[in-house]
């Protein structure tokens, strides 16, 4: 353990390595940097108050690091940093994975202190006091050192990418897909992207009843359009109705009294993770991705990544994230490092330096908020345009690093709620992350539409930050502020029923119901192509 006082620090940067790090403060911070496990989770700058514990329950293995969802003091992943009234920021982070920051008061530290802590061995913390923009900086570098030494970034440019997800969701089959395919036309697309819908099973990666004609003829139509193919898996999750999971219940992880970890909840059914230390998983995920790049595609999308980090006991006995990363170093290999590889819903430190881009914020959705959600849930992951932008935002120091995903925009009216500037919000994140991708159909668009589309996609403005949240490119300026607030937190009578309503959706049952809601509506939606 290392202790430091806080007049200790300079104004410049230093590197300890220790495991346990406390730096105390010597006077109150104002703003607190939280940094959020996973793709999905939380990062923002908020007040000092504790958060609420998000509902439903069943859904904290894919939005925070479970670990810690009970911690009450302000914490996040790896890093954290406090802001002071002068507008000086404190920053402690960790160099290595397997590690969280929080920002604890006690008798003995009246005015609060960061305290680092370390899953793993003695590793590296990085301190820096200033200004946030070169202390951020000076992080990415040193991470960048240590975790993308041989200049694994950016190998590759961003393609501009085409994504079956947020206009058909997974009511997609093998003839809508070969339409829209056509009907993209000459737009300056660089990848064709096929997103959840496609496989058998959770677990069972081959194609459906939906795609009769295999993966191989898929990716041959998206090639010959002149485009790269993409193709969506999650290879680190199963449900227990796939045959992957009746066949090797073995491979997926259990906690220390046998039982298997949950992954979270999504289609209707219960997730469940592999242990990606077991040398027949490694087999496995090996053949995995040569079977994709044998089917032809080459730009890939792997999804779900978190459940490779979750808290269990491993057949080979290492800290979580650092058995995920040996995970991504395999599959990464096996794919080969001419593919594109995109992680998302990837705790973010361990990926750094193994893939392409990593998904840097919740999903976005046809809404800016949903009440529910956002004020009685206080679930700021939940897929929804305000929570993607807010935590893209914060996120936005890691593009030295690599490739950072802000998800689709959107220009189409027809199937969408999104006011007009809440989507040139969308676009003008998309421009500041240099990461294009849509959804939009040509069917669902007009030709304003279309132009713009097309506009967008050939466009590269200059990009200046003036202020946390604002931005110039090239010669207008970019407010983000309108996305950042974090909901009030519900009191009194409201909390009670959104207690009530968190336990509700904890059940199956309800999740079911609302499931089959959605897909009657996605059916209703694919009708009008
Ligand atoms: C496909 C989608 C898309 C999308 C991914 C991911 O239950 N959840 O909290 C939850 C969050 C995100 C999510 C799915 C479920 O979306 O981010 O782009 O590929 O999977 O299913």
């Amino acid at each position: 353990m290392s202790f430091i006082k806080f007049s200790e620090i300079q104004k410049t940067s230093q590197i300890i390595k220790t495991n346990n790090i406390e730096i105390e403060l010597s006077s109150k911070p104002v703003k607190y940097y939280r940094h959020g496990w996973q793709s999905w989770s939380l990062a923002a700058w908020t007040d000092l108050r504790p958060l609420p514990v998000q509902m439903p329950a069943i859904f904290h293995p894919l939005q925070v690091d479970a670990q810690h969802v009970h911690n009450k003091h302000p914490h996040g992943s790896w890093l954290g940093a406090v802001e002071f009234e002068d507008g000086n920021i404190l920053l402690l982070g960790a160099l290595a994975t397997d590690a969280n920051v929080s920002l604890v008061e006690n008798q003995l530290s009246p005015k609060g202190m960061l305290s680092g802590r370390s899953e793993a061995d003695g590793i590296e913390w990085f301190i820096a006091f200033g200004q946030e923009n070169v202390c951020f900086e000076e992080y990415a570098e040193q991470l960048g050192n240590r975790l993308a030494p041989h200049g694994e970034i950016k190998k590759n440019g961003a393609p501009r990418v085409w994504c079956s997800w947020y206009s058909l969701y997974h009511v997609i089959d093998e003839p809508v897909l070969h339409k829209i395919f056509d009907s993209l036309g000459d737009l300056p697309f660089d990848v064709l992207q096929v997103d959840d819908g496609w496989q058998a099973d959770i677990g069972d990666w081959e194609a459906n009843q939906k795609f009769p004609s295999g993966m191989n003829v898929l990716a041959e139509k998206i090639k010959s359009t002149g485009r790269r193919a993409g193709l969506w898996l999650a290879p680190l999750i199963a449900t227990k109705s796939s045959r992957l999971f009746h066949k090797h219940a073995d491979w997926f992880l259990r906690d220390e009294r046998g039982r298997f970890v949950s992954a979270g909840f999504n289609w209707g059914e219960p997730l469940y993770a592999l242990d990606t230390t077991h040398p027949d998983v490694t087999l496995w995920l090996v053949a995995l991705m040569q079977q994709v790049r044998a089917w032809g595609f080459d730009y890939l999308k792997l999804d779900f990544l978190y459940a490779g980090a979750l808290k269990g006991k491993r057949y080979k006995d290492m800290p979580r994230e650092a058995a995920y990363r040996e995970s991504l170093r395999v599959m990464r290999a096996a794919m080969g490092a001419d593919a594109f590889f995109l992680t998302c819903g990837t705790p973010i430190l361990p990926a750094i330096g193994l893939c392409d881009a990593i998904r840097v914020g919740p999903d976005v959705s046809h809404d800016w908020e949903k009440y529910r959600d956002a004020n009685l849930f206080y679930n700021p992951t939940t897929p929804g345009t305000k929570n993607a932008i807010r935590t893209v935002l914060f996120r936005l120091w890691l593009k030295p690093l690599l490739h950072i995903d802000p998800d689709v925009v959107y220009f189409e009216s027809k199937e969408n709620s999104l006011a007009k500037d809440q989507k040139i919000l969308l676009q003008d994140l998309a421009y500041i992350c240099d990461f294009k991708a849509t959804s939009d159909l040509p069917q669902w668009m007009t030709n304003d539409e279309l132009n713009q589309l097309r506009s967008f996609l050939n466009t590269n403005p200059k990009v200046k930050q003036a202020g946390r949240y604002i931005f110039q490119l090239d010669d207008r300026m970019v407010d983000f502020t309108s996305a950042t607030s974090m909901p009030e937190i519900p009191k009194g009578w409201i909390a009670l029923w959104a207690a009530f309503l968190g336990w509700l959706g904890d059940r199956h049952f309800v999740l079911r119901i609302f499931k089959m809601l959605d897909d009657k509506a996605l059916r209703k939606r694919r009708m009008s192509l």
